[in-house]
């Protein structure tokens, strides 16, 4: 049986700046806050980060034309970059002053008007702004869909120092998400990138994964994210300050530009250990709701149950990026929020094993599970009626053992989900090229193609010619769905 797309369906790759950009030529920033992080001596000495260094990278920087040609080649119709606020402003932006609007402790409203525009057209830094502007440029020349994230992790050092955190304590370091002057900062920027680079953008995005930034680098602190501080309380204080960063960031940016504004999420599939038990349901539902929705409830509903009702975060979501890789087994627990999450399934198994469930598991240990895409797209169309992009998805699997059933068991679950009429415009791959996988640096190999760091030479694997088999037609032919045959044991 034949799967097919609808004709303007997007295809394609995401990426972000860190991960990518650097290594080679003079593309290295050393201005961000996880460039200081990856390099700290303790973090490397304590195994909480790889000792892999960032401008070892695969040069995105320096070889875009290169990586666009690739994209082109398995013809992709879409990219989603990410733009690093480090770069484009080194160093701060305290001085350009802008309305802001107080209620109790929360930031209800700031103006970034026409003037500050400009002064901060003269802080930034223009060698990056105009880079920027060539990389764009040459992946819309070829008449393709941009899609712009603004926020992907890192942040400049000036406003995130999460080594000084560490050394000097949160009150005497700049402290990034737990104070809420980042939210300013991070409006102003937020407002300069639209004005500025709005003509080459078909779709904005403000946040990739806001729920991973406050719960690996408050919560799940062996993650290996900065700043690696265990409190919930300030995971609390860090989600209040990015909701209002993406709600005062999107009403800037409506002010600028009529493209429509989303908001990228890791979503799991998150499951009960034991179908039809109450209680195990019930665990299964909190899960979802801490994990996944709540932050999404509160920008769009307005709602949350950590940070109460803001009227003033509410309906601040034009469309939903889901980056789905794995999922979650739950079971009731007494303690905590009710809900605890299994070893021997999704994200937590032993690399290339085989999961509690008898399914492979990545280079990373996470299982693969490609039905939980689709109940994972059901649940945020029926939550929230926005359209939806998969925004990643992929695997890391350096000898691309299981990419290329991963790959067609994926998009099949995707193309399900299409068909029972829900509002998906595109698939994009997580990753065109292997790239820096943060606290674990080079090992992890989630590319279509292959990268030798030392050259930097790009070598597809089999999976991306599968892919350009997808996009050639713009559906999944039965010869290929055979691929996804192969995965039941
Ligand atoms: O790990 C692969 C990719 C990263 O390289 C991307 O930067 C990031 O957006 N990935 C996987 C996820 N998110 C991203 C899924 C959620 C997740 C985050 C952190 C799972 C485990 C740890």
């Amino acid at each position: 049986m034949k799967l097919r797309f609808p004709n303007n369906f997007l295809l394609g790759f995401s990426e972000s700046g860190f991960q990518f950009e650097m290594g080679l030529d003079q593309s290295e920033d050393q201005n961000s806050d996880w460039w200081h992080w990856v390099h700290d001596e303790e973090n490397i000495f304590s195994g909480l980060v790889s000792g892999d260094m960032p401008e070892q990278g695969p040069g995105y920087w320096s070889l875009y034309k290169r990586d666009h040609d690739i994209a082109s080649g398995l013809g992709m119709n879409c990219a989603r970059l990410g733009i690093e606020w480090s770069r484009i402003f080194p160093k701060p932006t305290f001085e350009v002053k802008v309305d802001v609007e107080m209620s109790g402790d929360n930031l209800v409203n700031v103006i970034v008007d026409k003037e500050a525009l400009r002064k901060l057209d003269a802080l930034a830094n223009k060698d990056a702004v105009e880079h920027y502007e060539k990389i764009f440029n040459d992946w819309k020349a070829r008449e393709k869909t941009l899609i712009l994230n603004l926020y992907h992790w890192t942040m400049p050092i000036w406003i995130h120092d999460p080594i000084k955190m560490r050394k000097a304590g949160i009150e005497r370091a700049p402290s990034g998400w737990i104070d809420q002057r980042t939210v300013i900062e991070f409006v102003k920027f937020a407002a300069y990138v639209t004005w500025r680079f709005d003509d080459y953008v078909d779709l904005w995005s403000i946040l990739n994964e806001p729920n991973v930034v406050y719960g690996s680098g408050f919560v799940q602190v062996k993650s290996g994210f900065p700043p690696s501080h265990l409190d919930l309380q300030l995971a609390i204080a860090a989600a209040k300050h990015i909701a209002e960063a993406h709600a005062r960031a999107f009403d800037n940016m409506k002010s600028i530009t009529k493209k429509s504004i989303g908001i990228i999420q890791a979503m799991f599939a998150i499951e009960p250990k034991k179908r039809d038990v109450p209680d195990h349901e019930d665990a299964a539902k909190k899960a979802k709701k801490v994990e996944i929705f709540d932050f999404l409830d509160l920008l769009s509903k307005g709602e949350s149950m950590f940070i109460g009702t803001r009227e003033d975060l509410a309906n601040r979501i034009d469309w939903i990026g889901v980056n789905y890789y794995s999922r979650v087994v739950v079971e009731p627990s007494t303690g905590g929020m009710g809900f605890k999450e299994l070893e021997g399934y999704g994200l937590h198994c032993t690399p290339n094993s085989l999961s509690k469930a008898g399914r492979e598991c990545s280079d990373f240990g996470w299982e693969i599970y490609p039905e939980g895409i689709k109940s994972v797209l059901i649940d945020t169309w029926e939550r929230y009626r926005k359209p939806i992009i998969v925004t990643e998805n992929g695997i890391a699997d350096a000898k691309d053992r299981y990419r290329p059933r991963y790959l067609v068991s994926h998009i099949q679950n995707v193309q399900k989900a299409f068909d029972e009429g829900i509002d998906i415009r595109g698939y994009l791959h997580w990753a065109l090229v292997d790239n820096y996988e943060w606290a674990q640096g080079f090992k992890m190999r989630f590319g279509l193609c292959y990268v030798d760091y030392e050259t930097k030479k790009r070598y597809l694997r089999p999976s991306a010619l599968i892919f350009k088999g997808i996009t050639e037609y713009n559906e999944l032919p039965g010869e290929i769905q055979e691929y996804q045959e192969l995965l039941s044991l």
